[in-house]
């Protein structure tokens, strides 16, 4: 498995050409041994390490301001960095394409990217969380960014999602408060990367529309097993329009080939502190070892005569459209296959604008997303500057023709006397829509100037029920878990009482449960009655795949001197030609020696790992073979501790032979059976671990690791 250095490196090697690829190509630059070194204005450079100076030739003299190639090194070092995204600061990105299957959307969009199966888009997709800054960790308990810029032949689509259907907030106009209360408090810049303080609960307790929002991201969803595992939805409702006009308003999701996969908190927290990179490294690796993230795409579609005949808005971003109302159109897919060649030019410079639509895609007058519109250029300008889109990442595969002018950092070159319409030689001249040109579809209007919501958006509890009631019961516990983990976090009593009272209007039993953990105030009976309405589509298990597979699931190879190798050798083989990930973890990072072998001399089996260089939280199974090292392992704190904690994060544990009792005496849970067999075949084949009773590995995991 290659290291996220490595994999960076392979990708020039196999570069994936698309449109896109092949026009960032142009700006590609390579050092080789044959390249001398230069200042930015081209001349060759003698010594880059020691300053001009004044000196006897023994001792250092003054340094001299008259060293331009000094001055420009420190200058150009002084001014590496630009501002970091007000919010998804923290982010991955990887280059792949979006494909439609056939054009059974022509009914609804001209759009090509959606209709023309022979295209062949490229895209590129950058993953983020929300509230830490640039440094924060991968795997906290936040929403997911899942924002995505298609390049077409007609102009870039950027469509900017999230891993959750629905938002905190109805209006825009409450964007800069939801933000700043749930980033780093203003008096003392705590806490980074943590949703669990005063000011956000405080203003989610007295912004009753964010109750469905916080029931998703206190769920699972909030903690990802990899950006891989997620579901990306577009949130906002925009519009499709067809070739002879018509409008019919759309929802975009993404429905990952994996599953949906969420890590548990313990793990989470814990891989916090052991990888703060888990899920960018989890990216490139999968890509680096031809595992390519992929997606299904699809839309749901509401007629236009059918946007009042719902008991929700369908412009509310509050609002999920149930798919046991509104079905799923499985119309394309999304594979990435390219690892990015230098993070600064393509993830941090990517700038995304829901305003970015192409013919044939528009928008709607769901107060969020108009918002959204004017914001995302807004803050680029500040982020990157006025051209930001002719940074390569951002430009366009096709033409860009215009008579914007100059501004910070223009690189274009006009040619051309001519920076106006109309002109006498109709340079740069409007297209019609027949030619291609953007259309908006005409929408009749009425209404006075207000500041206003709909009547339909003051109902704020239905769905956060629905979405409640839909859950598993497993699904449900790491909710309340969820939330109260939070709220013991709020230290102010105004504000666990108020969301405790908050909680009852969405389920007696979580408010119940919440308030006796963490002191708040508990409820006598439901603050409103429960519809009992389910959608099997809110859980995330309805996401596993028919067929589960372990494609890149990390499966750790728990060994000490005396291990059986031939096992070790056999499961490995099968685990790896099924594209499952192995690790050898010994007490030393180094060759552990097997049974029969003696220790210094034998071949032995090289460790990536020693016990306390990689913990049991990031890998997905732990295998222990048979072999005379059973004892050893037993004696072993941290072997002990791997399978201990493994076994607490219901992850599959195999263990074969002599291991049997090492692991059970790890767990010490005398009633758990241990599936006990040399059989690699069935070992490959079942969940190969502690399967029965009580502790079934089945009903109890977060993640449930098949190996097949
Ligand atoms: Fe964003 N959002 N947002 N947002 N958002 C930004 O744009 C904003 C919202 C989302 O990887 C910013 O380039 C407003 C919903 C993603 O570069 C900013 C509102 C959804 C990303 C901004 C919202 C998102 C951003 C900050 C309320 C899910 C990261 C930096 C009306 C559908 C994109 C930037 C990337 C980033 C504004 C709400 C997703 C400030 C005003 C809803 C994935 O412009």
């Amino acid at each position: 498995m290659s290291s996220l250095a490595q994999t960076v490196m392979h990708s020039l090697d196999n570069v994936v050409q698309t449109a896109k690829i092949r026009d960032l190509s142009k700006d590609f630059v390579e050092a080789t041994s044959n390249d001398g070194l230069t200042t930015d204005h081209g001349v060759k450079v003698s010594d880059t390490d020691n300053w001009l100076k004044v000196s006897d030739g023994t001792h250092a003299g003054p340094s001299l301001l008259e060293d331009q190639i000094a001055r420009e090194k420190i200058h150009r070092f002084d001014h590496e960095r630009i501002p970091e995204r007000v919010v998804h600061a923290r982010g991955a990105g990887a280059h792949g394409y979006f494909k439609v299957y056939d054009n059974s959307a022509t009914k609804w969009t001209a759009a090509g990217v959606l209709t023309d199966p022979s295209r062949t888009t490229p895209v590129f997709l950058r993953f983020s969380t929300v509230q830490g800054s640039k440094g924060s960790a991968d795997t906290v308990r936040d929403v997911r960014g899942f924002a995505v810029k298609f390049y077409t032949d007609e102009g870039n689509w950027d469509l900017v999602g999230n891993d959750i259907p629905v938002f905190f907030i109805q209006d825009a106009m409450k964007f800069p408060d939801i933000v700043h209360a749930v980033k780093p408090e203003p008096h003392n810049e705590i806490p980074q990367g943590q949703s669990a303080h005063n000011n956000f609960w405080d203003f989610v307790g007295l912004t009753p529309e964010s109750a469905h929002m916080i029931m998703w991201v206190m769920s699972d969803r909030g903690i990802p097993r990899s950006y891989r595992m997620m579901q990306g939805f577009g949130v906002n409702t925009y519009t499709l329009i067809n070739a002879e006009g018509k409008r019919v308003f759309v929802k975009f999701h993404f429905i990952p080939e994996l599953g949906v996969h969420s890590l548990i908190w313990d793990e989470a927290l814990k891989i916090n502190g052991q990888d703060p990179d888990f899920h960018r490294k989890d990216l490139a690796d999968a890509i680096g070892a031809g595992a390519y993230p992929k997606w299904i795409f699809a839309i749901q579609v509401i007629e236009e005569a059918d946007e009042h005949k719902f008991d929700f808005d369908i412009l509310d971003a509050t609002k999920v459209w149930p798919q046991s109302l509104i079905p799923l159109h499985n119309i394309g897919e999304l594979v990435l296959n390219r690892v990015v060649d230098e993070f600064f030019t393509e993830v941090e410079q990517v700038a995304f604008c829901t305003s970015h639509v192409v013919p044939g895609i528009g928008f709607s007058d769901d107060p969020l997303l108009q918002g959204r519109n004017f914001s995302y250029f807004d803050t680029q300008i500040t982020r990157l500057g006025v051209n930001w889109e002719q940074i390569p990442i951002n430009r366009p595969v096709c033409p860009v023709m215009n008579h914007h002018r100059d501004g910070a950092r223009q690189h274009r070159i006009h040619r051309s006397e001519i920076n106006y319409f109309p002109n006498r030689h109709n340079a740069g001249h409007p297209v019609s829509p027949s030619q291609g040109g953007y259309a908006e579809a005409m929408a009749g209007v009425q209404g006075m100037k207000q500041r206003v919501r709909g009547v339909k958006f003051q109902e704020h509890f239905n769905q956060a029920q629905l979405f409640v009631n839909s859950m598993t019961p497993i699904e449900k516990q790491h909710l309340i878990q969820a939330i109260s983990f939070e709220l013991s976090h709020v230290e102010d009593p105004v504000v666990y009482e108020t969301y405790t009272k908050l909680l009852n209007n969405i389920d007696f039993e979580l408010a119940k449960t919440v308030a006796q953990k963490v002191n708040g105030v508990i409820p006598d009976k439901p603050g409103r009655s429960n519809h009992g309405q389910k959608d099997a589509t809110l859980s995330q298990f309805y996401y596993t795949p028919k067929e589960p597979s372990i494609v890149t699931r990390r499966v750790a190879f728990l060994v000490s001197d005396g291990f059986n190798i031939l096992e070790v050798e056999a499961v490995r083989a099968a685990l790896v030609s099924a594209k499952a990930t192995t690790w050898i973890i010994g007490p030393r990072r180094g060759k552990i020696y097997a049974d029969g072998e003696s220790i210094g001399t034998g071949a032995g089996i090289m460790a990536d790992h020693h016990f306390e260089g990689q913990r049991s939280t990031l890998f997905d199974a732990i295998y222990v073979p048979s072999g005379s090292h059973a004892e050893a392992l037993a004696s072993n704190g941290r072997a002990i501790h791997w399978i201990r904690e493994a076994f607490g994060h219901c992850k599959a544990i195999a263990a074969v032979g002599t291991a049997a009792a090492t692991v059970k005496y790890a767990i010490n849970l005398p009633e758990v059976d241990i599936v006990n067999t040399l059989d690699t075949d069935e070992v490959v084949t079942s969940y190969g671990v502690v399967t029965t009773g009580k502790y079934n590995m089945k009903s109890v995991a977060r993640d449930v690791l098949e190996i097949s």
